[in-house]
């Protein structure tokens, strides 16, 4: 059992105000992975103004230097990469394999950053003036408050943490409260790598706590940057906190990610896509598929075929060959059964042999492991008939349900893709570039895929959505670095005397009378 405290400047915070939480494993829930032991608002602030007195040092480490604290950290990762994907597995109940490919995406986003520390990039300017020269620095921005769900528990936080840290700020980080052991790891080992101690700093908090903490630390001017992945809901709310403080938060929230079938598209393929983005992770990914929106000629063979998929996709022990194991905690357990009540009379449902959870009294065929019950293992639910006006269609739910709609003109599939306002990931199966370009051009998401699921995104793509799944800002590859720098610009004047900008510029005379003649 990890027996896990807040680490304020890497020493286990020693006191437990806001309660102690056992974490079970959500596949077996008599085996207890963890104690998390929570800090308050208080602990927060401490944090917060500990990151803030280390972090001038840390930005005055050349980034190149920085940079190689990164490459040491990717490093530890990759040789201690099999036991944290078994600690993910173990703590959340996610399949083996994609617990293997998340610790893979944080070592992907260490040997992108690893780079950037030797470039970080300003720029040279002309001046308009002679014997004058203009420049941008990158600056980091200060502390940034760092606040990831639990459902990839590294790979997410990464997306943050790596370049926040190259960039040369300070850290705090709030992980889910549901996945302490796997925080405690991916923090021992960030401070393994040669960052220095009050440069990153890990507290354990409830939401509420965490809020009330940040609101104090922004007042007293001991936070510069908030980042958040998370709720649509709780990421409209720290917008309004941070606007207050004329700041703009990194915020990465929701989905209810479209999948369009079109005619020509290889339905096989769009099948295997749609298992994978719909039901991998149990269906817990932001961007996971919401929607499947298929053209009405080829609905019915679509729908015959991923219910086959379905109905035979091994569900059931996560460290075995699994399309998905149990939820990842009880919250989502018990907001999925909410989720169902939102299917009508006007739906059929597929996929499984029953609704809900996977009991001895409802089996599922083929469940992988020996007793359900011992978990919270769900069945897959497919919902056909979903239409623009349902709740199913307009609402995120983060779970093991798919809804398929139809279409008859591309104009519907694209009103349909982007009329419940959230615009993250989103997908079109076809073999016509036309149709590809198209949807690109007119969909509302941040993220597109072209005969590929939802899920997926390669480290080093900017990730991130808008509407309803965030601001626009986006993380990963060099698009984050504006997150995480602001712009700086130096104009050095050498000619000894004032320049005066646009009314010291020297003219071109030019006859402006002059015309070809035919
Ligand atoms: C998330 O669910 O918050 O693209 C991120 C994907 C993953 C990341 C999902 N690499 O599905």
């Amino acid at each position: 059992m990890h027996t896990v405290r807040s680490l304020l400047n890497g020493q286990p915070d020693p006191v437990t105000p806001g309660g102690v939480r056992t974490i079970a494993n959500p596949a077996r829930l008599d085996e207890i992975v963890s104690e998390a032991h929570l800090g308050d608002a208080e602990t927060f602030l401490q944090a917060c103004r500990a990151a803030n007195v280390a972090q001038p040092a840390w930005s005055s480490v050349p980034a190149p230097v920085r940079g190689r604290a990164i490459q040491q950290l990717g490093r530890l990762v990759e040789d201690n990469a099999e036991a944290l994907a078994r600690l993910i597995t173990h703590e959340i109940g996610k399949p083996i394999k994609e617990s293997r490919g998340e610790v893979q995406e944080v070592i992907d986003t260490c040997s992108f950053f690893l780079g950037e520390g030797r470039r970080l990039y300003g720029m040279t300017v002309p001046s308009e003036m002679p014997d004058k020269q203009l420049f941008t620095f990158r600056v980091p921005v200060g502390v940034a408050a760092i606040i990831t769900a639990g459902n990839f528990p590294v790979a997410v936080p990464s997306w943050y943490l790596v370049p926040a840290l190259l960039c040369g700020n300070a850290v705090v980080w709030k992980p889910a409260e549901y996945t302490p052991a796997i925080a405690e790891a991916f923090a021992q080992l960030i401070l393994h790598a040669g960052i220095p101690v009050g440069t990153f700093q890990m507290v354990l908090a409830d939401g509420p706590e965490t809020f009330a903490g940040l609101e104090r630390a922004l007042d007293e001017g001991v936070v510069d940057k908030v980042g958040f992945t998370g709720s649509t809901v709780v990421g409209e709310r720290l917008g309004e906190l941070c606007g207050r403080h004329l700041q703009t938060p990194c915020l990465e929230l929701g989905g209810k990610n479209p999948l369009v079938v079109m005619p020509d598209a290889d339905l096989d393929l769009a099948v295997e896509g749609a298992l994978f983005s719909g039901f991998g992770t149990a269906g817990q990914r932001c961007t996971s598929l919401g929607t499947a929106i298929v053209h009405r000629d080829v609905h019915d063979e679509f729908v015959d075929r991923f219910t086959k998929a379905v109905v035979e996709a091994p569900i059931g022990d996560p460290t075995r060959e699994v399309v998905y194991g149990p939820m990842i905690d009880q919250r989502f357990a018990d907001r999925y059964e909410d989720w169902l009540e939102l299917i009508r009379d006007h739906h059929h449902v597929h996929g499984s042999s029953a609704l809900g959870r996977i009991t001895r009294a409802a089996p599922r065929e083929g469940f992988v492991g020996d007793d359900p019950e011992a978990g919270f293992f769900y069945h897959p639910t497919i919902v056909d008939g979903v239409r623009a006006d349902d709740d199913l269609y307009r609402l995120e739910t983060f779970g093991p349900i798919v809804g398929v709609a139809s279409f008859d003109t591309f104009d519907e599939a694209i009103a349909l893709a982007n009329g419940h306002g959230y615009g993250l990931s989103s997908s079109i199966y076809t073999t016509n570039p036309l149709h590809a370009f198209r949807f690109r051009e007119r969909v509302s998401a941040g993220m597109v895929s072209v005969n590929n699921s939802t899920s997926g995104a390669e480290a080093h793509l900017p990730f991130g959505g808008n509407g309803r799944s965030g601001n626009g800002s986006r993380q990963s590859g060099v698009w984050v670095l504006d997150q995480f720098t602001r712009w700086q610009a130096m104009n050095w004047d050498y000619s000894g005397r004032l320049q005066k900008a646009q009314m010291d510029v020297a003219e071109l005379s030019a006859d402006l009378t002059y015309r070809v003649r035919e």
